[in-house]
């Protein structure tokens, strides 16, 4: 039977959710006087930024959408050859495999991740997938393999001659000494597996963009530590880890030893630090500290890095070692390279 009263009530229910979707919809779409200059942006680790950034800007400049630029963006080093310790190119385990690790998240806390991934040039379109085709957040090895191979990417071949080259040459000692990503004398001077054209054992690219509307989302992925045990996983695809996202508060992303990244759940502090009021910078700062006070011997001879963004488009960075670079591109600046302070500053 028509009850009048439920009507009403189910009326003014709807008319109440019309109006908050209106005021969401009105949020979402700058107008001039709620405008951010700083918006849309791209920041991401590395010198190899630079390129990833002027491709995730193409998207982000005609208007489209955060998920997608990051995407886009970290094709580039993906793609890239030369690039040993991203994707295609990059350097293997110490089998001789190239396994990849990457995530993806967006601005409503969605996420997708692959671990340990082999044959797959672009690991975070796989991970978007996770995201987007199933109910999970990670798939691993074999498993994201044929997911991948189901959604129709193309087994290729990672290994490629230079890196080949590189791991035979690590063979003929073998010595497991998974140090990375030091810019400074020391490693120069304890560094085997320092590589040609003056690339280190590292380097991850971690990518987080603000668009238009002001949605926040992020990537990262990785081939990891170079000659590392099969299997090994690093910080990389591990949301809260090697990434994370908050449309309310920011991003951040990490770089260097993914193990102490794990440990303290780097990405994820940053993002509450942020929550609570430091700037993305001190909030870098702050996460790299919980890892030098809990392990100071350690420390001295591993980088970690951080990079975060705030909803207002402000951005910062922090590092254990000097040499942590990262690249900014908006619409007034463009290939901006930026040298992230550091606990340690010189070279000692
Ligand atoms: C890892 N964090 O696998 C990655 C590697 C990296 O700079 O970022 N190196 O632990």
């Amino acid at each position: 039977m028509f009850n009048r009263r439920k009507f009403i009530k189910a009326t003014a229910l709807s008319a109440g959710l019309l109006a908050i979707d209106k005021t969401s919809i009105a949020d979402a779409i700058p107008s001039p006087s709620n405008r951010n200059a700083n918006l849309p942006i791209v920041i991401s680790t590395w010198d190899f930024g630079i390129a990833a950034n002027a491709d995730a800007w193409k998207v982000l400049s005609n208007g489209g959408k955060a998920l997608d630029a990051v995407e886009q963006g970290v094709w580039v080093p993906e793609a890239d050859e030369k690039n040993q310790s991203v994707g295609y190119g990059g350097l293997p385990d110490r089998d001789g495999h190239v396994t990849l690790d990457a995530c993806i998240m967006d601005e409503l806390g969605n996420c997708g991740a692959v671990l340990a991934l082999e044959h797959i040039k672009h690991p975070i379109s796989v991970a978007r997938k996770v995201m987007e085709k199933t109910p999970h957040v990670m798939l691993a090895g074999d498993g994201a393999l044929q997911f991948a191979l189901e959604q129709g990417f193309k087994k290729e071949n990672l290994l490629r001659p230079a890196s080949e080259k590189a791991w035979k040459e690590w063979l003929k000692t073998a010595k497991y000494e998974p140090v990375m990503n030091i810019e400074n004398k020391l490693y120069e001077k304890a560094a085997p597996q320092k590589l040609p054209g003056n690339q280190y054992n590292h380097d991850t690219i971690g990518m987080l963009a603000i668009d238009s509307k002001g949605n926040i989302s992020g990537a990262c992925t990785t081939s990891g530590m170079a000659y590392k045990l099969h299997g090994r996983i690093g910080d990389s695809p591990i949301i809260g880890a090697g990434l994370y996202v908050d449309n309310e508060v920011g991003g951040a992303t990490s770089t260097g030893v993914g193990e102490e990244v794990v440990r303290n759940v780097g990405s994820f502090l940053v993002v509450e630090l942020m929550r609570q009021g430091y700037t993305p910078e001190a909030a870098c700062k702050e996460a790299v500290m919980r890892i030098i006070k809990k392990k100071p011997e350690t420390a001295k001879n591993i980088q970690v890095g951080f990079l975060a963004i705030n909803k207002k488009g402000e951005y910062g960075a922090y590092a254990i070692q000097q040499g942590f670079s990262y690249a900014v591109c908006n619409a007034e600046k463009q290939d901006l390279l930026i040298k992230g302070k550091s606990y340690y500053p010189t070279a000692p």
